[in-house]
């Protein structure tokens, strides 16, 4: 399970950032007679106003989800018809505020805050991987460190350093902390620690339809949450990287890593910072091939993924789906801010790049 460590040494997370010319014609001409989104009509549905503190009601509709642009890349094709019934959604990330009284109810402990259990790594490993040093064996996660120049982008273990006592109290490692970040997302959050805090709050997490029909904001089939102005002219849109990834960020945003919640506008929905800040893990589990199998079926209500995850450049590690981009994601790399960029993680990963929000459903 605690597969954290081998990021280091391992191509994973990002290595599917790098841009890929896949722009398949036949998907984008399919997508151009579903592309347009169909809402409820109705103008203001009862459970609106019933929306918990926090949280916004989001209409239920129909829409072609996946990749739009020829940067999408091939697991965001081919676009499918998909449909999802109205649902609550939290206006921001999960902020350290929030996950700090999660934490003091229940006395939660973190996974990047556990001991390492080897064996149980291990098997998300390629058979004999040989067991690293007891000096590195220990509660950590990763954090992001720019390099001094230009690197090979396919090589992330470049830029993300393993790094002992690095939680969500200690963003940047041991000597960090996160006293007047109260209102930042919380990040070194795994899956399993975002789904004990939504149970706890009595939420869960969204699916991956849904935090994408979310993102769109009410829009016609749009690019950005935004809308389409394209990410170089929208500094003010969005918490991203300007500049050169990863060794110069010239912070056109004025965010050099995670901004507060709400600093930037929200989409036509009402939520914030659905791209860019932190990237926010989704129930679903990541298969490359989902939706050539969600096609296949045909248009489904509420879908919640495939059964089992499957990344080719790391076939035994189980993985979930998230979404949204953050601080580190520019054009060069991988566009995350973009609705339909999917990314995936180990659920037992950490990252100062990833957080979460939650859903509720409408009882
Ligand atoms: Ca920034
Ligand atoms: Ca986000």
């Amino acid at each position: 399970m605690l597969y954290r460590f081998y990021l280091l040494s391992l191509v994973v997370l990002l290595a599917a950032c790098s841009p890929k010319e896949t722009n398949n014609e036949a998907d984008q001409k399919s997508l151009s007679s579903t592309g347009k989104a169909k809402r409820e009509t109705q103008a203001d549905p009862p459970a609106k106003k019933d929306a918990p503190e926090g949280m916004v009601y989001i209409p239920g509709g129909t829409f072609a989800m996946g990749g739009k642009s020829d940067q999408a890349d091939e697991d965001e094709l081919p676009r499918h018809e998909v449909a999802v019934s109205p649902f609550f959604i939290d206006q921001t990330e999960v902020t350290n505020k929030q996950f700090a009284e999660f934490v003091k109810e229940t006395g939660y402990k973190t996974i990047a805050e556990r001991a390492i259990d080897w064996e149980a790594m291990a098997q998300q490993l390629p058979p004999n991987t040989p067991k690293p040093p007891d000096s590195v064996l220990q509660a950590g996660s990763l954090v992001f460190k720019a390099t001094n120049g230009p690197v090979n982008l396919r090589d992330y273990s470049q830029w993300w350093a393993w790094t002992i006592g690095a939680d969500w109290q200690h963003p940047e490692g041991p000597k960090s902390s996160i006293e007047g970040k109260e209102d930042h997302p919380v990040v070194h959050v795994s899956w399993d620690d975002a789904v004990e805090y939504a149970k706890w709050a009595g939420k869960r997490l969204p699916t991956e339809a849904e935090w994408e029909w979310a993102s769109m904001g009410g829009l016609d089939d749009p690019k950005y949450p935004w809308g389409n102005l394209e990410a170089e002219q929208s500094f003010d849109k969005a918490n991203f990287w300007q500049g050169f990834f990863p060794y110069k960020n010239t912070e056109e945003d004025g965010f050099y890593s995670t901004a507060p919640v709400k600093s930037f506008p929200a989409n036509g929905y009402g939520l914030f910072d659905m791209a860019g800040n932190v990237w926010e893990w989704c129930q679903d589990k990541y298969h490359v091939s989902a939706y050539e199998q969600a096609k296949e079926q045909g248009k489904v209500t509420n879908p919640t993924g495939p059964r089992e995850s499957f990344d080719p450049m790391e076939p035994y590690t189980p993985k979930h789906v998230i979404r949204g981009g953050s601080f580190l994601c520019n054009d060069s790399y991988c566009s995350g801010y973009r609705v339909a960029r999917r990314m995936r993680s180990s659920k037992d990963s950490g990252f100062n790049h990833t957080g979460f929000r939650c859903v509720k459903d409408i009882k």
